[in-house]
């Protein structure tokens, strides 16, 4: 080969190596997100607190619940005046619930002060401020290099939306063969999710073009007039997918790639999710995630069945971005049910959202622990009340303790680009302790979750193409030492520890890692058993909340006409269900007690006691 080409040659290549090592520099990745409710933020101008019906109002003093279905008198101003707050708590971006003007009057007594009730899509809500206000939020918001992201309610309009009754607008609404109206009834038929009514309410036919113009007119608008940075679209899996993915494009041609759009689909099931993985939005909501940390960090579930779940999410969404989350304000609060060690578990939840991939989203009050309350599972009832209470104005000593804590998790993930950026591998799992390791460019994080009640030590080996020379605390309470083969650990309860280390890992190592069937002392070991006379069942199994709701792997046995399972548990109460042949869903026949589940049937309930 000619000199000069073989110099090219190396200098291309060299080139190319380049583009590739150089690492994602995806700035996006690094935020981490805030999520607030406007009306019950912060009271910036308390001259708006009416709007324009006096009755819309109704201040909250602790007392008097049914004042938590009016508006509290949270606004834009008061955002704009927590900007500083906001940024020192390590927050950049920042969702806020919808501003578009929403109905003038209540609905079956409630006031639309959650934003979701549009009745103008050009106007911001009159107890919300001005376009003035909302316009210095964006700007006050860029000059600190924050993000503010728009809540985009495109499924519904308020009930009694200028529509209804224009005779022109007929078919900007879904109805039936009658052309009437029609409630979800069934939550497993697609057509009835998109086309029947959420709520209760006018549902927009968004397949008409009419209406998908319409839709995009209104974005345009509001993306040309304020400069935000992105979208948080409502309700997607009530809207058709054809609809979204034209959506997106259009949106992306508008306002660029860096816009950022971002799906609720909020299914618990990534089977469920599979549809949107790739429809042209940049982050979904992690809602199976939502469901998975809640089981195991707030109920005491296996990190095996955690981290499965993990495994088969990504093999199914390999697509899919993720928004991750501890709870919102569609759910009850992370710390409900939990009375001891609520705090302590929820910095251990959160822990693992500002160490794992993904972009953490943060619920307003999650980081002073603003108490939630017990949501009845089947009927949903008092989550907007008691989930959605107003921010306090001032902290308490204890939550100004819990901020700085808080902090503390915002600076490990802002400061160490291998915990937003980096690849994820799995070192360790076993019954309470999660540890895994961020990788990217020179920088290894070690983290270990220790979901127990007690100070757990283990030892982990260390596995061949992984070195380990020096490591450096940069969390928690733990300590490491490492030997030739081996970590050795002590891990506090219901802590995280994190350490950066010098060392090495080759790229050849699995994500996953086999599971170790370690208890720690916190555990206590159920048997369930399943009577089988005439002996039709080879297959015993158990699934529910404290395993994801996915077969977990128990150790069974037959003892004469008796199938046993064995269950290790955590005090505590669990729903469960017994599964035959591996297919047959059943309650458990000897149940204590049981309750309803969503979908119709009927879920058992055991009860774990402290020793
Ligand atoms: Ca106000
Ligand atoms: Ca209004
Ligand atoms: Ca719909």
């Amino acid at each position: 080969m000619h000199k000069i080409v073989k110099i090219l040659l190396t200098v291309m290549v060299s080139f190319l190596l380049l583009i590739q090592c150089t690492p994602t520099s995806d700035p996006v990745k690094a935020d981490i997100m805030y999520f607030l409710l406007i009306d019950r933020f912060v009271d910036g101008d308390p001259k708006n607190n009416w709007g324009t019906n006096p009755r819309s109002y109704q201040p909250y003093d602790g007392s008097n619940p049914e004042a938590l279905k009016a508006y509290q008198g949270g606004d834009l101003l008061g955002v704009t005046n927590s900007l500083d707050s906001l940024k020192t708590l390590g927050i950049s971006m920042i969702w806020i619930s919808p501003f578009i003007d929403n109905s003038n009057t209540d609905y079956v007594g409630w006031w639309p002060y959650h934003g979701y009730h549009p009745i103008d899509f050009y106007k911001v809500d009159e107890h919300f401020g001005t376009l003035e206000d909302l316009k210095n939020l964006v700007d006050e918001a860029h000059l600190r290099d924050m993000k503010i992201i728009f809540d985009m309610p495109f499924n519904q309009t308020a009930a009694d939306h200028p529509w209804i009754d224009d005779e022109s607008k007929k078919n900007w609404f879904h109805a039936d063969e009658q052309g009437k109206p029609f409630a979800i009834t069934d939550w497993q038929n697609q057509d009835q999710i998109e086309r029947g009514e959420l709520h209760g309410l006018p549902d927009l036919a968004q397949e008409n073009v009419d209406v998908s113009n319409y839709l995009f007119e209104v974005s345009k608008y509001w993306i040309e007039e304020t400069g935000c940075d992105g979208f948080r679209l409502d309700a997607v899996k009530h809207a058709p997918i054809s609809f979204w993915k034209n959506y997106t494009k259009q949106i992306r041609e508008l306002a660029g790639k860096d816009f950022l759009l971002f799906g609720e689909v909020f299914w618990g099931e990534a089977w469920r999710i599979e549809p949107y993985d790739n429809i042209g939005f940049d982050y979904l909501f992690d809602i199976p995630g939502y469901y998975a940390i809640r089981n195991t960090f707030n109920k005491g579930a296996g990190l095996g069945d955690f981290s499965r779940f993990y495994e088969i999410n990504s093999a199914k969404l390999p697509n899919t971005s993720f928004a991750t989350l501890i709870d919102n304000h569609d759910v009850a609060r992370f710390n409900v049910d939990l009375e001891d060690k609520a705090w302590e578990k929820q910095l251990l939840a959160l822990g693992w959202l500002m160490t794992a991939p993904g972009l953490p989203v943060i619920y307003s009050g999650t980081e002073i622990g603003m108490k939630g309350y017990s949501v009845d599972e089947v009927s949903s009832e008092s989550q907007d009340y008691l989930n959605r209470l107003p921010y306090p104005q001032s902290f308490s000593n204890e939550q100004i303790l819990r901020r700085k804590e808080f902090i503390k998790l915002t600076n490990l993930r802002s400061n160490h680009g291998a915990l937003s950026h980096g690849e994820f591998r799995e070192l360790y799992k076993d019954w309470s302790i999660y540890a895994y390791i961020r990788t990217q460019g020179e920088e290894n994080i070690l983290t270990c979750l220790n979901n127990a009640s007690t100070q757990e030590f283990i030892s982990i080996p260390i596995p061949q193409g992984m070195a380990v020379s020096q490591t450096h605390k940069i969390y928690g309470e733990g300590v490491i030492r490492h030997e030739e083969a081996e970590l050795l650990l002590r891990l506090p309860p219901n802590a995280m520890s994190v350490w950066a280390f010098e060392g090495e890992i080759s790229s050849d190592l699995p994500t996953w890692v086999g599971f170790t069937d370690r208890l720690s002392s916190d555990y206590q070991v159920k048997e369930l058993y399943y009577i089988d006379r005439d002996e039709s069942v080879n297959q015993l199994q158990v699934a529910g909340d404290f395993s994801n709701w996915t077969a977990g792997d128990y150790s069974t046995s037959r003892i004469g006409d008796s199938l046993l399972i064995e269950v290790p548990l955590k005090p505590g109460r669990y729903h469960y269900k017994l599964i035959l042949n591996g297919d047959t869903w059943i309650a458990d026949p000897h149940a204590a007690e049981s309750t309803t589940d969503p979908y119709g049937g009927t879920n058992s309930i055991m009860v774990v006691s402290s020793p």
